[in-house]
């Protein structure tokens, strides 16, 4: 039996060696050398390419490397077989620091005073806000979602989310579907997309969206942290937002094209800050157990873990 390893932009390297360690009865290819393809019985994938895992006759599940599953779902060619996807307590905990740095430096307003020190400017800022003034609304309260309110929350702010489904926390309002949608943003200061990249969320945060933000909080404008998938957002929107003011600032993780081309105005935008779709990397160490982990539920006859509804896409 082998498990095929599928990956493209990542380093393959520490992937092979944790399966190859992890799993010692079972053959471990990869797409860039021969192999018999009817042996293959799982793949392990961060965006293989369209149609690579076309043709695997004896293929039982796909195991994403990631949290999102956008990537293999976008294959018109993939297999249909069941799919797994990560979630991992480490790769959460990144994504929370992430949202918590991001929120806290736009609060704290870290980047005009990244500016003030380069100009020697001795400017403090009399009438600063506290975390508790902001009010935080999350799309996507799924696991990431989940974990960045409460730590955001037990940080002071206020936080509430926005999900397909109701969900019930202490002190994080909950507000679901389209029908409650714009009475969420119209309470939010700080939006986090925290949202899966599917046909029903693709293109979803766009100019309209983002005018029924609140235009009344105390940071003089609405700010966007996108740290989900940069096809939930329509960028040429965001760009002009920023431009004219009906967004005050941005943190984005992650873009329509990646790597962001060198011509995006993006990159040179004061009120812009980029990371390149970094906000949580899936750690070789902690995934490729809980993949193996997956693997041997499988061959032990137990339900997969974390299997993706293909239906909803998520
Ligand atoms: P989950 O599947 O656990 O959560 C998804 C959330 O989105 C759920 O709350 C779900 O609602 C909600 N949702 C989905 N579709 C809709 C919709 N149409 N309308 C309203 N809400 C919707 O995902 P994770 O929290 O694990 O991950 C979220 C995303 O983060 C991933 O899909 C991935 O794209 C991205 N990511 C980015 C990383 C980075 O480094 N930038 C790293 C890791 C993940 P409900 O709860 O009702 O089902
Ligand atoms: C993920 C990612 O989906 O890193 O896990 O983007």
């Amino acid at each position: 039996m082998s498990l095929l390893i599928a990956v493209s932009g990542w380093d393959e390297a520490p992937w092979i060696e944790r399966f190859r360690a992890l799993l010692p009865e079972h053959r471990i290819v990869t797409l860039g050398e021969p192999f018999d393809r009817r042996e293959v019985h799982y793949v392990a994938a961060w965006k293989p390419p369209h149609g690579a895992l076309a043709g695997l006759p004896n293929l039982a599940a796909i195991f994403s490397l990631g949290a999102g599953v956008d990537h293999l779902l976008n294959d018109p060619r993939l297999p249909d077989v069941p799919i797994a996807r990560v979630v991992d307590a480490d790769l959460t905990q990144r994504m929370s620091e992430y949202i918590m740095l991001h929120c806290l430096m736009h609060l704290r307003q870290q980047r005009l005073y990244d500016h003030q020190q380069r100009e020697k400017i001795w400017q403090p800022d009399y009438s600063q806000a506290a975390a508790r003034d902001i009010r935080i609304g999350i799309m996507g309260m799924g696991v990431m979602g989940q974990d960045a309110a409460l730590k955001l929350n037990q940080l002071g702010f206020n936080v509430a989310g926005w999900s397909r489904t109701p969900k019930n926390f202490d002190n994080i309002q909950s507000f679901s579907g389209s029908e409650q949608l714009d009475v969420f943003l119209a309470r939010t200061d700080i939006l986090i997309c925290l949202l899966p990249l599917t046909d029903a969320t693709r293109g979803m945060i766009n100019r309209p969206l983002l005018q029924k933000l609140a235009r009344n909080g105390r940071l003089s404008g609405p700010i966007l942290i996108n740290a989900a998938r940069g096809g939930v957002h329509v960028e040429a929107d965001i760009i002009s937002c920023l431009q004219d003011g009906t967004l005050k600032a941005a943190t984005l993780d992650v873009f329509e094209v990646e790597p962001l081309p060198s011509d995006s105005p993006l990159w040179t935008m004061a009120n812009v800050t980029l990371t390149p779709h970094n906000a949580a990397m899936s750690d070789p160490d902690f995934v490729a157990a809980q993949i193996v982990q997956n693997i041997l539920r499988l061959e032990a006859g137990e339900d997969l873990l974390h299997q993706v509804d293909r239906g909803v896409g998520y």
